[in-house]
């Protein structure tokens, strides 16, 4: 192994070092401009061997070991304590994460979760309705919409915009979760020094969406990702119901925003309706799989830097409500007319 990565990092000087450091027993005393050197040449690993995922995923195991472990700090702040801000803004730095609760249950109130929970439900019954509508199979396509996503074919689990997508009976519910969700997260962001590009005339330019995710009972867990490259952009998430491991929790790699290959524990913490989690978008995470019998909603809302892409893979994107939209009776018709050609052809 030593060998190969010596060979394939011959071209690029600087990290020729590894394998000399690895024979005298000092691989774990890398300089952070050496480790940044294998990284590189790591990522270009996958252009020199396009079909060797099994010796690139060799190639970063062996990296990490050499790496010291990540020591993570609290992450779990409850906001009753004095200096909450600071706590949970020093765990979004260093861990990349944080978790607020209240002493007792969440800190949006559980009435509110309830009518949110519902709303989500409908919203999404709503969304599958307009797929079906275009002939999309939700299940089973990826649905890439504006207000309307998921990541690949059958995954089952939803992305929906509610600022800006909902329906309109349903805005002002979405407003107030959007407010009491900005009413915790900006504080830490302000405390973490994330706020230098605000806005003062436009006090929400740093949100990037708002908007829930809905896992479906089944919905298998996601591949580890990071949901952007810049620094600065944060996820406020907002589960709407208690999340276990049973129905999926947003599992993490802490201290992975800042060095992606470097080792460390994964935790998947589990949250009461209401609390919130707050994540930088370069850390590496997942959605895992539901295995209950209902729907796991997470509302959120998205933070990103004036002039950062923020969800840039969505710009240009079709919006949903573009597509004509036709009645459940018109449906029925039009399903008719398929069946009635389909025994037409084969008569
Ligand atoms: O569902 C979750 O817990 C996380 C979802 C997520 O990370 C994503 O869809 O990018």
């Amino acid at each position: 192994m030593r060998a190969f990565l010596a060979m394939l990092h011959r071209p690029w000087r600087k990290v020729t070092h590894l394998e000399a450091d690895a024979k005298d027993g000092a691989g774990s005393v890398h300089s952070a401009a050496s480790l940044d050197s294998e990284v590189g040449c790591l990522d270009r690993l996958k252009d020199l061997l396009p079909t060797s995922a099994s010796v690139e995923h060799s190639c970063r195991s062996f990296l990490a070991e050499l790496r010291p472990a990540f020591r993570p700090i609290a992450s779990d702040i409850y906001c009753a304590d004095t200096g909450w801000e600071e706590l949970a803004a020093a765990s979004l730095l260093h861990n990349g994460y944080c978790v607020l609760r209240a002493v007792d249950g969440g800190l949006v109130n559980p009435a509110l979760c309830k009518v949110l929970r519902g709303r989500s439900a409908s919203l999404l019954d709503e969304m599958l309705a307009r797929t079906r509508n275009c002939d999309i199979d939700a299940a089973q396509d990826a649905v890439h919409f504006r207000e309307f996503w998921s990541r690949s074919p059958e995954e089952q689990r939803y992305d929906m915009l509610v600022i800006d997508g909902a329906l309109e009976t349903d805005a002002e519910v979405w407003h107030s979760m959007f407010g009491l969700v900005d009413s915790w997260a900006r504080p830490v962001l302000l405390a973490a020094g994330l706020d230098s590009k605000f806005n003062a005339d436009k006090d929400n330019s740093r949100v990037d969406g708002v908007g829930c995710v809905v896992s479906l009972p089944g919905s298998p867990e996601q591949p580890f990702h990071v949901d952007g490259e810049e620094p600065g952009m944060v996820n406020a998430f907002l589960p709407l119901v208690r999340t276990t491991a049973t129905n999926g929790p947003t599992e993490l790699q802490p201290g992975s925003h800042l060095d992606r290959y470097r080792r460390s524990l994964c935790v998947a913490p589990e949250l009461d309706a209401g609390n919130l989690l707050l994540f930088d978008w370069r850390l590496v995470h997942r959605g895992c799989a539901n295995r209950s019998g209902a729907q796991r909603p997470v509302g959120y809302v998205t933070y990103v830097p004036a002039g950062a892409t923020g969800a840039g893979y969505k710009n240009g994107v079709m919006s949903i409500y573009d597509i004509a939209y036709k009645s459940d009776e018109q449906e029925q018709q039009h399903q008719n007319d398929l069946d009635c050609q389909e025994n037409c052809q084969q008569s």
